[in-house]
């Protein structure tokens, strides 16, 4: 949270908060970033489109600047056209990605009230963030939303644990930030307060930076954690360092996973030297990693970047499975947990309230397809996709609506993205800015930015609720998402059933008055709305009711049984072995990764790449800004290498590099880092996507966004999730002549 200072309509500075006791920079791109030459000033409409609803230019064609009210009649129009030609699911609203964290001026609501008023359209299920562990966690042990939110905290750790495990370590950068927002950031305390307190911390990962200062680091190859974990559960189960009663009080199915560990059912056993040759990590390290486990507290963290991977189920089912046999979940400091690095609310035990949102009402098509599917789902029209156990036919998609969110960020493979995304008939989007996604639409909104709009902040993992209040006006012609629906709906008159006759304040007053409801649910008063704006903050009173992760399930696990279908930890699932898919069997499992370094791949793309959160910014958010632009090398984004890696390819310290592979390529500039891993590069995702028009080779992206390269399959026919981190690329010194 920030306080943005303004003098004379202009953005002076941007100060932390006074709540946060570790600020973090961020928000700094807001200086220059809000108003910059980048903003989209008032609606716009693609030349060809309009001229002959051309769409193969789309993307790489001019805009026309319009007035609100044509382009709010043509959208309106193009929308009712399609509902009533092609029915409401061939308009896809999915809309996914981050936008304000605003209750009310949050986009994506305002998208599919309106969308769900005039019919509904095809939506989204799951997030990029953390597909397979929402669909593969509800069969083995809990739902992500009870993960998130009960799992141990850093206080707990920091009274019970022995040894915390850190697969993909605790990186700090991504703990600047929460969905729904955050205002103080204490993850970093977290963590030295267990250090003070005598944990040992053990880095797995491919980047020694991905925990700074940890005791011990062991550079795995990226993907290969699950065959490193099944070597520690090896060890375990012949050294019998294992807790077999609470393997048999507690959980279901350890007798068939037993089976494959020691290689009866396979003819492999799992054994460390069996994993070594696979992650890369001397086999007596595993083994002695193993005792060391069994042997203390332990705690077995995984970062969600495994789970965005091919296969990404397996390591989180494996992480559970690893720390059942270890018998110490539900004990304090004992058992796993997911995603300490991941955002800066994971860890904190602030009390936990589910503030009501806006109101969306019901999407009448039903229709929705797996996040991540939307490449597929645009090219196929009528193949279907397998997903949880059922199956999915994509529909025939003619329009698209985006508002909030960046598909030229998120998406893998982005050439076969262009590909697909031209098919539609039409694409509208709502934007503050000209970023990729304004520029492959037909129809542009310009958007307000939350400086310029009052609104609530309110998560159900901070302790404050915040006044996000109207700083700026409005720039050049925007409008906020509310005001734009409103505009639409009325063309559709539905008006009054999307406003209810309530101005944004009214909406606003309205939505603390059932803030205030729910909070006395659960005894919190809090103030009056008039109250609540002069002060403009309130913290809610910590939660002295908290029960430790699973301690209960622990005492009394046939009384207090777990949302499974047996009520145990499932190590097997009957469930999930039913559905009989060979990429998610039916206990964890090694699976080899469609690209992996020593495995399928690798002879052609010797190099991994991994595409991690960036450090200055949010995703693709406020690229544009100084904050970001500072980092980058000749206006491209740094990737880091090893510099033995980079040697071996005659590249030196900042010079660009063209990173490539069979699905693309893009510059990039180099910085070294001896702490990475022999093989593996990594170049944070959020450059904005601007493929070299000019160019003979027509993928030849110019700011270095990974997502050129990355591969846009599902992570199995269980989730179908996101599998960003499943990609081999080579790097060569950059020859702009040849
Ligand atoms: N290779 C690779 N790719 C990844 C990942 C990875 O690890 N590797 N991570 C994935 C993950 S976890 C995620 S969550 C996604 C993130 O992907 P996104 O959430 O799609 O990325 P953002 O850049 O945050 O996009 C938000 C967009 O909303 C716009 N916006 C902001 N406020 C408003 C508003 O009030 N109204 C409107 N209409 N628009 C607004 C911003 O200008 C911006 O363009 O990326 C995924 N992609
Ligand atoms: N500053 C900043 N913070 C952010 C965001 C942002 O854009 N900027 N985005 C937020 C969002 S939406 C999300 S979902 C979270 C994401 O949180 P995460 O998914 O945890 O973040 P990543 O940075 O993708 O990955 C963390 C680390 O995992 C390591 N890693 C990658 N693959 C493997 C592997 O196969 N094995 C092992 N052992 N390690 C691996 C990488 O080295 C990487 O640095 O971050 C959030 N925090
Ligand atoms: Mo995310």
């Amino acid at each position: 949270m920030y306080q943005v200072e303004v003098d004379d309509g202009v953005i002076t500075e941007v100060v932390p908060d006074v709540s946060d006791p570790n600020p973090s920079a961020l928000g700094r791109g807001l200086v220059d970033g809000v108003q910059h030459d980048k903003r989209i000033r008032q609606p716009a409409i693609r030349r060809r489109w309009l001229q002959s609803r051309e769409r193969s230019s789309r993307g790489g064609d001019e805009f026309i600047d319009v007035p609100w009210d044509e382009a709010l009649d043509l959208a309106a129009e193009e929308i009712e056209r399609v509902a009533i030609n092609h029915g409401n699911t061939s308009i896809f609203a999915g809309s996914y990605g981050w936008a304000s964290a605003g209750r009310f001026h949050h986009a994506q609501s305002q998208l599919h009230r309106f969308i769900n008023l005039v019919g509904g359209s095809t939506r989204a299920m799951n997030t990029y963030s953390t597909a397979a562990a929402q669909v593969i966690l509800p069969h083995v042990v809990a739902t992500w939303q009870q993960m998130e939110l009960e799992q141990p905290t850093w206080d707990e750790i920091a009274d019970g644990t022995g040894l915390f495990v850190a697969f993909g370590g605790v990186p700090l950068r991504n703990t600047q930030v929460a969905y729904g927002g955050i205002t103080e950031h204490r993850t970093g305390e977290g963590i030295h307060k267990a250090r003070s307190a005598g944990v040992r911390f053990v880095n797995v990962s491919p980047v020694q930076g991905d925990f700074e200062d940890a005791d011990d680091w062991i550079a795995c190859r990226p993907g290969t954690d699950v065959a490193l974990m099944l070597a520690i559960a090896y060890t375990l189960e012949v050294e019998d360092l294992l807790d077999r009663s609470f393997l048999d009080t507690h959980c279901v199915g350890y007798e068939v996973f037993r089976e494959y560990v020691l290689g009866r059912s396979d003819r492999v056993a799992k054994s460390p030297a069996w994993a070594a040759q696979i992650c890369n990590v001397p086999e007596e390290r595993i083994s002695i990693l193993a005792r060391d486990m069994a042997a203390k507290r332990t705690f077995i963290s995984a970062a969600w970047s495994l789970q965005r991977a091919h296969h990404g189920e397996q390591p989180y089912w494996m992480t559970v499975t690893l720390a059942a046999m270890l018998g110490q979940v539900g004990l304090p400091g004992g058992g796993f947990g997911f995603g300490y690095g991941a955002e800066g609310f994971i860890g904190s035990g602030w009390r936990r309230i589910h503030w009501p949102a806006h109101s969306k009402g019901r999407n009448p098509t039903g229709m929705a397809i797996p996040v991540a599917r939307i490449a597929d789902m645009l090219l196929h029209p009528g193949d279907t996709v397998a997903y949880d156990g059922r199956e999915i036919t994509y529909p025939d998609i003619r329009l698209i609506y985006w508002a909030g969110g960046n598909p030229w960020h998120h998406h893998q493979d982005l050439n076969r993205l262009a590909n697909a995304w031209r098919k539609p008939e039409t694409v509208i989007v709502n934007e503050p800015w000209w970023t990729p996604t304004a520029k492959w639409a037909d129809i542009v909104f310009p958007a307000t930015t939350q400086l310029e709009r009052r609104d609530i902040c309110a998560s159900s993992h901070d302790p404050w609720l915040m006044l996000m209040d109207k700083v700026l006006d409005p720039q050049h012609e925007a409008r906020s998402d509310f005001e734009i629906f409103r505009g639409l709906s009325e063309r559709f008159g539905l008006r009054e059933a999307f406003d209810e006759n309530r101005d944004e304040d009214q909406w606003l007053e309205h939505m603390w008055s059932r803030c205030k409801q729910t909070a006395a649910q659960q005894g919190v008063e809090l103030p009056e709305w008039g109250e609540f704006t002069a002060v403009g903050r309130h913290r809610i009173p910590d939660d002295d009711m908290r029960k430790p992760w699973m301690s209960e399930f622990r005492a009394d696990p046939d009384g207090k049984r777990l949302r499974t279908p047996s009520g145990k930890i499932e190590i097997y699932s009957e469930t999930i072995a039913s559905f009989d898919y060979s990429d998610c069997p039916g206990h964890a499992t090694w699976l080899e990764p469609a690209e992996r370094l020593g495995g399928q791949g690798s002879e052609r793309c010797p190099l991994h790449l991994l595409s991690p959160q960036p450090s200055n910014r949010l995703h693709s958010q406020f690229d544009h800004s100084e904050h970001s632009q500072k980092d980058k090398i000749d206006g491209k984004e740094a990737l880091t290498m090893h510099p033995q890696d980079a040697e071996v390819r005659g590249i030196a310290e900042g010079e660009i590099v063209r990173v490539f592979n069979d699905r693309g390529a893009c510059l990039a500039g180099v910085r070294f880092d001896a702490g990475l891993a022999r093989s593996v590069v990594s170049l944070p995702t959020g450059a904005w996507f601007k493929p070299d028009v000019s160019s003979n080779e027509p993928s030849l992206e110019l700011n270095g966004n990974p997502n050129v390269l990355t591969l846009d399959i599902g992570t199995s026919s269980l989730a179908q999730g996101p599998s960003a981190n499943t990609c081999l690329v080579e790097v060569e010194p950059y020859d702009p002549q040849t």
